[in-house]
């Protein structure tokens, strides 16, 4: 870190941001799975979509997204007026790398007849080639709406087949809910599907009143032994509604602040202790100031994919 800001204490490095970020009108939004010291400084605490749709309806100027790459492309397909800043340039995600662009468009060509929908941990080009976008919180509900469409309305063209990108685990969870075939991508997010059957039994033994809530981007055996399986908005909802006290939770460990922060009654145990991604713990506080005073890096999407990719959220919000 350069000596503009190694100079702070963690005190004043947190008040040099908020000057900052009062200087600059910008907003800061943190993603569940962040270090605790980002989600305490952020403006919104959530999920990619909802943080992006939150962000597009204030007036402030400029966005730091502190999450990944295709988060920051989110906001940037909402927001196109709003300086996007995502602080750590490296932080990606290796679920959306798994489905490059042009790999998408080679199998397109192989399923004409396939409705195409992507998970928003997509890259925007990925979300401008889709029928429709979706999150793990909705993932169900967008299948479920456009099963129920004539087929002559599924986009206009007649599609049937329903093919997911690009986290193979969520697709055949969303199958299993909806009883639907789906194709799905051979991606997978690489610290959800590191949790085992084995992690879970052991988790289970070592505490066993708690319950077991898991993100429907783990393994299908690992779902199978949940008592709920949904998004990180859906497990937080699930903690708060519940008069249970003990929860073993199967996703990013990030999430362990919000959930307890909320439920301070309340105990949680990390599923496996491996469930840590490196990239999102990449963004620290001195990173943020440095973003907010040099304006960089900034996050931008070319016109013609914003508008195809906003085509995609855009259907998504109407479908559900
Ligand atoms: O949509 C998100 O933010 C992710 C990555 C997961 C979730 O379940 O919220």
């Amino acid at each position: 870190m350069d000596s503009t800001t190694n100079k702070f204490s963690k005190k004043n490095l947190v008040e040099e941001i908020l000057a900052w970020k009062k200087k600059r009108k910008a907003v800061i939004l943190a993603h569940v799975y962040q270090p605790a010291e980002i989600q305490d400084i952020a403006d919104f605490i959530g999920d990619s979509l909802f943080l992006s749709q939150q962000a597009a309806q204030t007036d402030a100027e400029v966005i730091v997204f502190c999450g990944v790459y295709f988060m920051a492309e989110t906001a940037a397909i909402l927001s196109p007026e709003k300086i996007i800043l995502l602080p750590e340039i490296k932080a990606g995600c290796p679920l959306a790398d798994m489905a490059p662009p042009e790999k998408v468009k080679e199998k397109l060509k192989e399923s004409p007849k396939a409705v195409i929908i992507s998970y928003v941990n997509s890259f925007a080009a990925v979300k401008a080639l889709s029928d429709y976008c979706c999150t793990s919180a909705n993932a169900v509900q967008v299948v479920q709406a456009i099963s129920n469409l004539p087929v002559r309305d599924r986009t206009q063209t007649g599609k049937k087949d329903i093919l997911f990108i690009p986290d193979k685990n969520l697709a055949n969870f969303i199958a299993q809910r909806t009883k639907r075939k789906i194709i799905p991508w051979p991606g997978f997010c690489p610290i959800h599907n590191l949790l085992t059957k084995e992690d879970v039994i052991k988790a289970k033994k070592l505490h066993p009143q708690a319950l077991l809530l898991v993100h429907p981007e783990c393994r299908p055996e690992v779902c199978n032994l949940a008592d709920y399986i949904g998004s990180t908005k859906g497990i937080i909802n699930f903690v708060s509604n519940n008069s249970a006290k003990k929860y073993i939770i199967g996703t990013e460990t990030g999430i362990f602040h919000p959930l307890k922060k909320s439920n301070p009654d309340k105990e949680f145990f990390p599923a496996s202790e491996k469930m840590i991604c490196r990239d999102m713990k990449l963004i620290d506080l001195e990173k943020v100031l440095r973003s907010l005073q040099i304006l960089e890096p900034q996050i931008t999407v070319p016109e013609d994919i914003r508008k195809k990719s906003l085509k995609a959220l855009s259907r998504m919000l109407e479908t559900i």
